[in-house]
Order: structure tokens, then sequence, then C-alpha cells
């Protein structure tokens, strides 16, 4: 039986821009149908499925096979690096790179381009540069490399790993950090300016859960968002080991919010009782955030990856498929593609009708709020708060509702803060303070609430001298229990 190629018809790579990647896969996909591999499986709901290549092994008859056949989408695992582009300063090597890329381009591949800066990787000259030099040298780096590559990509990590794990958010300590704290900003203006249509990101690990590093990549999108600074994606990395955080799909939720797509871009998980359990849990959290377009594992065969020992990818070290990989096919298969919404690249014709509240003839005068139930609630409701994530002045907090009574559609929790605490920004929600008065309405998403369903919101918030927890709170004017 021949292999399906869904996800990859109609991608002329050579020339391809983001949007078109977006759109042929979307197009492409069928309903419904099951696929036998991760990246026709993954095309069902207009996402890719990935891995990082190495060019060095497309020789290999085994693994080229299993990277023709099973993803689309790849990233070049170094040859794109800083010390592989521009060997010596100013001198710009892309044998590799483009050896990659042509390899993707005959199998109808789009490439993610990995990466234009990071503290590591650097070349010898770069690492002895600093100041003015080093500022200058980047930005001819990001100007060299991203023209190359101009319109062959489907996304740059533009920057990588810029932050540090202090657990406070502070930026990582580098040459390029000390060139000024706006590097990153002034390389992702470079490479705009250098490939008008590639994706933008920011890429780093540590990320995947809600917590203090995450918050302050989740604050730089944000503020970049805000000044028109140029990001459209941001990439978390996930290499996990045991365990996956419990709130890996709200964080992944709170930067779609902003506005930016989001991507899993390094995936690879320990071999042990949890590795088939994690894999799912992150395919199933991509699947159900609608900005997540798709997964990149960090290698093919366990014995190809970097993690050596740890077994962490989807095909053992002769090629065959491991459980992980079962598992994760079979997640994304059962995803149905109408709960999750694709770009349509073809406009409708049919203008989007009005929507029609005709008013009967027995008019009342003051028509109800369609968002505020018109009955009233009976049995109250229940409210969780925690803060997993704290730090001096500030913390992470996530609040699940649960709806006790009937059947709601738009919500508002209300809580005054014990101890003067702050609310800076929320997801999953639009929150607003007054004195130390809190009110918080859904987001248009979760704004229904079924009899015993909950909802859930997070936000990041400051404190001075305590970070009491409110225990008392409404719903929709109901004391909740
Ligand atoms: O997998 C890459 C490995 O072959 C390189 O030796 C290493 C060099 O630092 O980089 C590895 O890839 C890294 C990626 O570029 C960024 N995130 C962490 C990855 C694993 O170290």
């Amino acid at each position: 039986m021949s292999t399906p190629r869904r996800g990859r018809l109609a991608l002329a790579a050579a020339t391809l821009t983001a949007s078109a990647v977006v759109a042929a896969v979307a197009v492409s996909a069928p309903a419904q149908a099951a696929s036998t591999t991760l990246g026709g499986a993954a095309a069902q709901t207009g996402r890719y499925y990935g891995a990082a290549i190495s060019p060095s092994k497309l020789s290999d008859s085994t693994y080229a096979a299993i990277a023709a056949r099973e993803f689309t989408m790849i990233t070049p695992e170094n040859e794109m690096k800083m010390d592989a582009t521009e060997p010596s300063q100013n001198q710009f090597n892309f044998t590799q790179g483009d050896a990659l890329l042509t390899w993707a381009t005959q199998h109808n591949i789009p490439v993610r381009g990995h990466t234009l800066a990071w503290h590591q990787q650097q070349p010898g000259w770069m690492q002895n540069l600093s100041g003015t030099a080093l500022r200058s040298a980047l930005v001819n780096h990001i100007t060299q490399v991203a023209t190359h590559y101009k319109g062959k990509l489907y996304a740059w990590d533009v920057v990588n790993e810029a932050f540090a794990d202090d657990g406070q958010g502070n930026r990582r300590d580098s040459n390029l950090q000390r060139t000024g704290n706006d590097w990153i900003e002034v390389a992702f203006k470079t490479a705009r300016a250098a490939d008008p249509n590639v994706k933008l990101c920011y890429n780093d690990y540590n990320t995947d859960g809600i917590n203090a590093k995450s918050t302050a990549v989740y604050n730089m999108v944000k503020d970049f968002k805000a000044r028109g600074v140029p990001i459209d994606c941001v990439g978390f990395q996930s290499h996990l080991n045991t365990s996956v955080p419990s709130d890996y799909q709200a964080n992944l939720q709170r930067f779609a919010d902003l506005g930016v797509e989001v991507q899993i871009t390094e995936l690879d998980v320990q071999q042990g009782s949890s590795q088939d359990a994690i894999y799912t849990a992150v395919t199933k959290a991509c699947l159900a955030v609608s900005a997540c377009k798709g997964i990149t594992v960090w290698g093919v065969r366990d014995s190809d990856s970097w993690r050596t020992g740890a077994n962490p990818l989807l095909f053992d070290n002769s090629g065959n498929k491991k459980s992980a990989y079962t598992s994760v096919l079979n997640a994304l298969n059962a995803s149905s593609p109408t709960t999750t919404p694709t770009p349509t690249p073809t406009p409708t014709v049919t203008p989007t009708p009005t929507p029609t509240p005709t008013p009967t003839t027995t008019t009342t005068p003051t028509p109800t709020p369609t968002t505020t139930p018109t009955t009233t609630p009976t049995g109250g409701c229940k409210v969780a708060y925690s803060a997993p994530n704290q730090w001096p002045g500030g913390f992470t907090a996530n609040v699940t509702i649960t709806n006790l009574g009937s059947a709601i559609n738009g919500w508002t929790l209300k809580w005054t803060w014990p101890s003067g605490q702050t609310i800076q920004q929320a997801w999953s929600s639009t929150a607003t303070q007054s004195g130390s008065n809190v009110t918080v309405t859904n987001a248009a998403w979760n704004g229904s609430i079924a009899a015993g369903g909950t909802a859930s919101f997070g936000f990041n918030g400051g404190f001075g001298a305590t970070n009491t927890a409110p225990t008392s709170f409404t719903l929709n004017g109901t004391l909740c229990s």
C-alpha cells in the first residue's frame, strides 16, 4: 500500500512563503481519514509534524526513508547555526544548509531555519567580540543568512535561549546580552528586513509550563506586540524527562492569546514508563490550541539523539516504530478537524450574514444583555485558586471555576485581594482591578460552562510583603463555596 503524502501536495518549497505552507497543509487535509504517517495525521488538522535532520545522515537509507515518509517539516540540527554559516567573519558557508534545503525541496518538505542568534555555537571569532563590534557582526550575520534563505523557509528561530534558568526571569548573561538589552528586538527587526515573509520565532527550553522563565518570555512577546517589534511565533523546545507540566496546554494558550503562532520545536522525552503518556499529552495539548501549528521531534532514531542513552525519540536504533510513535499517531488521528479551525486560504464568496436578533412585536423596553444568563444559576460555584510560582514581588496564579449550578453562558468572577496584590497580565480571560477589587470575565472561547463543568484562566500578579491567597469569590453575583 502506498504511503499517503498528505500535507506535502502542492508545496513548492523552493519558493514557498510561510502563508503558502499553512494554506497548502490546510487545503490538502482530508476530512476524518486515519493516516499511517505522522505528517499525514497531523495534516488532517492543518498542522505539521517535523524532525530535526542532519544532512550528513541522509546517505543512510533507513534514516532517509523515515525522514521522507513521516515528516512534513524539517529543522537542520546544526547546519544553519552561526558557526556553520559564518565560520570566518563575513565569509559565509551555506554548503550544508543548502544540501538539506535541496533534499527537503526534492521531497516537498518545508524547513524551519535554526538559528540566527544564540549564545552557543558561535564561531570563535564571534566569541571574542563584544560591544558595538559584536552588535554590528550580529546584524551582518542575520542580514546575510536570512537574505540567502529569503523566501525559502517556513520560519526562523531568530533568537534561541536568551533567558536564564535562575527562577527570576532574567536574561541569560552572554556576549550578545552584554551588547545591550535591545539585542533581541534588533535581531527580529533585522531578520524581518531581510525576509519579509518568513515567520520569525523566539525559541527556548524550560518554558514548557507556566514558570518565571516562560513568563519572562511571555512578557517580552507581549511587549514586542505592543510596540510593533516583528514576532510571529514562539517555539517551546520541550526536552522532557519523566513528566510534563500540568499547565503545558495553558502555557501554549496564553502565548497564543498574545496573537503569535506556537510551535513545539525540539520535542524528545526520556525513555521510561511515562514516555508514551508524555508524548500523548504534548500531542493533545498542541491539538487543543488552534495557534499551535506543529510539533518537531529533535531527531529520528534514538541513536540519532543528542541525549545519548535517554532513547527519547519515536524510532528505535534500527528504525522501528516505538510504542511512543503509535501513541502520537493515534492521538493525531483521534483529533477531529472540526475542533481545530485552520486558516481558510480561499475567501468565502458569501458575505457573512449579519445576526438578526429581530425583536418580536411584543417588545420589552429593556433588552437583557446577551452575555449574562437570563436565569440565575442555582447551586453556586467552587473556585480553586493556586499560585504555583512565586518570586520576589511577583507570582503566577491559576484559577479554575467549577459551575455547581445550571449551565451558564458568560461569566464574571470577582474577588478582593487580602494583601494588596495586583493583577498584571491575565490569559484565557480579561481582568481589571479597582483598588483591591478584581473583576475577571471570560475569554471568547471559554464563556460557556456546563452544569458541573469548569473554566480555567491564569494571570501574573505582583505583591508587596505577603501574597495571601483570596478565599472568597463571586461568580455572576453568586457567592461561591
Ligand atoms: O542536537 C544538537 C547537537 O547536535 C549539538 O551538538 C548541540 C550543540 O549545542 O546542539 C544541539 O541542538 C540544540 C538546539 O540547537 C537548541 N536547543 C537545544 C538542543 C540540544 O542541545
